[in-house]
């Protein structure tokens, strides 16, 4: 399968992996949309949110976990912090494997006005 994500799990493709377990890998976004961006991606390829099934109720959690703890290891989970999943066109996802970005280090600005 060519997925990018699934190369930087293996390794193959590099990456600024801040914190990695047997479910998850985060990494530093290579185009940083605040001064802390970082992608919380699972090992397993699951190509987006719509993909998510009961099965991965699980992986789920351990994605919120890794997270919480890479916010805590960034040093933004006192300030805050924003989680970001991109799904399908409108969603404007490029990578076609489930991965949430979080934001922080800097007030985000609201969503609504
Ligand atoms: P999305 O639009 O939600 O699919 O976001 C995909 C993100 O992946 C985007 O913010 C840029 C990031 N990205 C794309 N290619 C690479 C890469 O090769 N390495 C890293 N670290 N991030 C990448």
């Amino acid at each position: 399968m060519d997925c990018l994500f699934c190369k930087i799990v293996e390794g193959t493709i590099p990456s600024n992996k801040v914190l990695e377990n047997d479910h998850v890998v985060v990494f530093h976004d290579i185009h940083p949309a605040a001064p802390t961006h970082v992608l919380i991606v699972p090992k397993k390829h699951i190509a987006s949110m719509n993909d998510v099934t009961a099965e991965d109720m699980l992986l789920i959690g351990e994605i919120h976990m890794a997270a919480q703890e890479a916010a805590n290891g960034l040093g933004v989970q006192q300030s805050g912090y924003r989680l970001i999943n991109n799904c399908g066109q409108d969603g404007e996802q490029t990578v076609h494997h489930l991965h949430y970005h979080l934001l922080g280090g800097t007030r985000l600005g609201a969503l609504t006005s």
